[in-house]
């Protein structure tokens, strides 16, 4: 059985009901077989994919704590520190009833390709907690943050782990965890990114994923000969990257349709009207019914629904498992040619291969949303130099990240025999310099 099969088969055999970990690891060694056949002897005899897909180490905790009636709450939380080969940790906290510890292994072994891929110095980790922010007053977010950064300070560090926003985890949250630990460890450092600007949060970052994800997306476009201008665009989610995603394809000439969150969604014909979505989402922490009783002519519609839009590129920035086979065919059928993924793994396996053999331009969330967190790392570089970049610098240093990205898989792919397949391209590209600092450090 080939190494590739055999660290495949271990993944399911030891982490049994955790389907999200099997999938991200099936997606990134079935994608590397190729190197790994070429380096099989000095991989097998170092265990380098053993390694690979056990964290370095796993934290679970209990959170405590005081609702608004007086009555104790408890949650689950976890930190998977999965990979320091080429820098801290890094990666974001997800508070979602669905987190459990299967999502955040998939998770952070995504990130650790993810952050490979920026170029710059970050491991990769993600942590979070069951904890469902919606429906809490102010204080209730703040008696959980409190509660979870107690326990969590233990484990991070500006130079060790530094975790920032995700699903559920916004500005309110990252200000709530940043006050407890500093006020626990007597320290004003970079331990989270995502910090408000008048805290040591950088400009930019909280517009960077979605920013970043068209920022690769054109620039894919335009390396085939089209172009993301004129294009019709779905997006799924209504938070901070669909929000963002959105916002820049309309600075850079798409239109972008739809919107949706976890409840229903919207068809708007005259292109979102993102400032309104933004005051309905960011501001009064609404439903999309709110923007469609603001927007005459938007349709709100109940459940799923985004992927049956007939449009030029979609851009899932939602969740994961959140675009289907079923979907593909649809998108496929209507003519879509692009899919960039905004959100992490929002695709299924099915539907990526169903996308990839009917000629759709496919990038893996891996590569299209690591602008986020390539941001995360110019926070951190500022942070440590004590001194704030402007918008500017840090946007222009985020678009060539971006561009940078896109030609590295995209040369990957071409120098492995896979031109196109920019899903092989992004984890060859991630693995193989992870790969070489984890050899050169020797069996840690
Ligand atoms: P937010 O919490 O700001 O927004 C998430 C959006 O997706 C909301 O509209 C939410 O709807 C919807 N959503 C979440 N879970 C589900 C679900 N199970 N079913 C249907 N809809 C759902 O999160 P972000 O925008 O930050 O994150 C979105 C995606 O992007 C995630 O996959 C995240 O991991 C990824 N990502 C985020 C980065 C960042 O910098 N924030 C960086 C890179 C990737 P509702 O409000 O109704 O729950
Ligand atoms: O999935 C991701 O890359 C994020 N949620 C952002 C992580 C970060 O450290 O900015």
């Amino acid at each position: 059985m080939s190494y590739v099969d055999e660290i495949i088969d271990l993944v399911v055999e030891k982490n049994p009901a955790q389907p999200e970990f099997h999938q991200a690891v099936k997606e990134v060694l079935e994608s590397l077989r190729v190197v790994v056949e070429a380096h099989e002897e000095e991989y097998r005899r170092d265990a380098l994919l053993e390694r690979m897909v056990n964290p370095e180490r796993q934290i679970i905790f209990r959170v405590p704590w005081v609702d608004d009636k007086g009555q104790v709450q408890v949650n689950t939380a976890y930190r998977v520190q999965f990979n320091s080969a080429i820098g801290p940790y890094k990666g974001g906290l997800r508070l979602h009833p669905s987190v459990n510890l299967g999502i955040i292994k998939f998770l952070g072994f995504e990130q650790i390709f993810k952050n490979s891929l920026t170029g710059l110095p970050i491991g990769g980790g993600k942590g979070g907690s069951d904890f469902d922010p919606k429906g809490k007053s102010d204080r209730e977010v703040m008696a959980f943050c409190q509660s979870f950064m107690t326990e969590l300070t233990k484990y991070v560090g500006a130079d060790t782990d530094v975790p920032a926003g995700d699903i559920g985890t916004g500005a309110r949250e990252i200000g709530y965890m940043y006050g407890q630990y500093k006020r626990l460890t007597n320290r004003y450092e970079g331990v989270l990114t995502g910090k408000g600007l008048s805290y040591g949060g950088s400009l930019a970052r909280k517009e960077a994923t979605g920013y970043g994800l068209l920022y690769l997306t054109a620039e894919m476009l335009k390396s085939n000969g089209s172009s993301i201008e004129g294009k019709t665009v779905a997006v799924s989610g209504a938070g901070n990257v669909a929000i963002y995603a959105i916002q820049k394809a309309q600075q850079l000439g798409a239109k972008p349709v739809t919107c949706s969150d976890s409840t229903g969604w919207i068809y708007d014909p005259d292109g979102i009207d993102v400032e309104l979505l933004k005051e309905v989402k960011e501001v009064k922490r609404a439903r999309l019914t709110e923007y469609a009783a603001a927007r005459p002519n938007a349709q709100y519609h109940e459940g799923k629904g985004v992927w049956s839009v007939k449009v030029d590129v979609a851009l899932p920035c939602a969740t994961q498992n959140e675009l289907q086979l079923e979907d593909a065919k649809q998108l496929v059928a209507n003519g879509c040619i692009a899919v960039c993924e905004g959100a992490n793994m929002p695709t299924t396996l099915e539907a990526t291969e169903y996308l990839q053999n009917n000629g759709v331009w496919f990038v893996p969330g891996k590569a299209a949303n690591a602008g986020g967190v390539a941001t995360s790392a110019l926070e951190m570089s500022q942070n440590s130099e004590r001194l704030h970049w402007t918008f500017e610098e840090v946007d222009g240093k985020l678009q060539q990240i971006m561009v940078n990205i896109f030609h590295n898989l995209d040369k990957a792919a071409k120098d492995y025999g896979m031109a196109g397949n920019y899903v092989a391209g992004a984890n060859i590209a991630g693995f193989l310099k992870v790969a070489e600092a984890m050899t050169a450090q020797g069996i840690v």
